[in-house]
């Protein structure tokens, strides 16, 4: 079967559809790049001395994996002197990185995780990159870029996507015209579009949380679970299956393929409220979600829409399956 790659898709988007400028064009094929390395290192382990942990810690407060600081340079330096990007940022950088005075200035900015689901690393499960892609304003051409630049609402994405680091390496990617998914060919180093279409199934009944957090959560979120580990006896009438893979880029990647519902709400736990980051976590993975005709909010309102007020800022996550998130919204209310 002959299938699309990635560059030719690219090329026909920008041609087609118009909604694929030259430089986004560049900027995605970069990432994807990149991801091909990070997959390539990963997938050494132990041989390749990039397990483990680092005795330093990020912005997060979270002890650093070495793929972590690896796969945050290899995106780095991939993406510096390409001439598409004013800025990066990313959860393992306290703040911003503007592209060296040595490059050209581009018109757009990327925030990215590059290592998503690093606990999982030493263990063998899958991980992944999320990326994150905004148009920096026009005002960026005559001064440097600030972290103010990047805060944007998630519906001024004009690109998303992430990396799957698993059985199979996969590219999961949305330009505003549906999602697609692209394989890893790692023999000739092509990805291979293997999802023209990706359209996340409804009615499906399996939610993802960290049931260990349930002192934490509110009572809406406490009566949703409940009522679905009562299954058909209760009141939802239904049995449900659970999963927690403890890889936002894994659980979400499951609910694209087969339905239901992922959440890491807001809850009682310290200052922070809640754990998944708005830029380059919940945006990102909320533009996906919505491409593919689901619904994702921070429990109460679309993630989309919330305010971005600080790079690393966090938010409850609600995404999947729409009436299972309308659901978990009307017992939001009733808190
Ligand atoms: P917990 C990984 O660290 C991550 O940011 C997401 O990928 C994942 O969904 C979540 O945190 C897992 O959190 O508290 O279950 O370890």
């Amino acid at each position: 079967m002959k299938r699309t790659t990635l560059t030719r898709f690219l090329i026909e988007q920008q041609r087609n559809e118009n909604v694929l400028p030259a430089e986004l064009r560049l900027l995605i094929e970069t990432v994807a790049r990149a991801c091909k390395t990070i997959s390539h290192a990963i997938g050494r382990g132990a041989l390749g001395e990039v397990l483990g942990s680092l005795d330093s810690e990020n912005v997060q407060g979270e002890v650093q994996k070495k793929l972590d600081v690896i796969a945050n340079e290899f995106i780095l330096d991939a993406n510096e002197w390409g001439g598409h990007l004013a800025a990066m940022a990313s959860e393992e950088m306290e703040t911003i990185y503007p592209t060296p005075n040595r490059y050209p200035k581009g018109e757009y900015l990327m925030l990215f995780d590059p290592i998503d689901g690093s606990s999982n690393i030493d263990v063998d499960l899958s991980v992944g990159t999320i990326f994150s892609v905004l148009k920096a304003s026009d005002a960026v051409a005559g001064r440097d870029v600030t972290e103010e630049d990047f805060l944007q609402d998630g519906r001024n994405q004009v690109a998303a996507g992430y990396a799957i680091y698993g059985p199979q390496t996969l590219l999961v990617l949305t330009v505003g015209t549906g999602v697609y998914e692209f394989t890893l060919d790692k023999e000739v180093g092509a990805w291979l579009m293997t999802d023209a279409n990706m359209t996340m199934p409804q009615g499906k009944c399996e939610f993802a949380i960290n049931m260990s957090n349930r002192r934490q959560w509110s009572p809406g979120i406490t009566r949703y679970i409940d009522e679905r580990v009562q299954g058909a006896a209760g009141p939802c009438g239904k049995d449900y299956n659970m999963r927690w893979t403890a890889s936002m880029v894994a659980d979400v990647h499951r609910i694209l393929k087969r339905g239901g519902v992922f959440m890491y709400p807001a809850d009682n736990r310290s200052e922070n409220k809640a754990k998944l980051r708005l830029m380059y976590e919940a945006n990102p993975m909320a533009f996906l979600i919505e491409q593919a005709g689901g619904a994702a909010t921070n429990g109460f309102i679309p993630i989309m829409d919330v305010e971005p007020v600080g790079l690393h800022q966090r938010v409850g996550v609600v995404l999947g399956d729409k009436a299972e998130v309308a659901t978990i919204t009307e017992y939001g209310k009733l808190n």
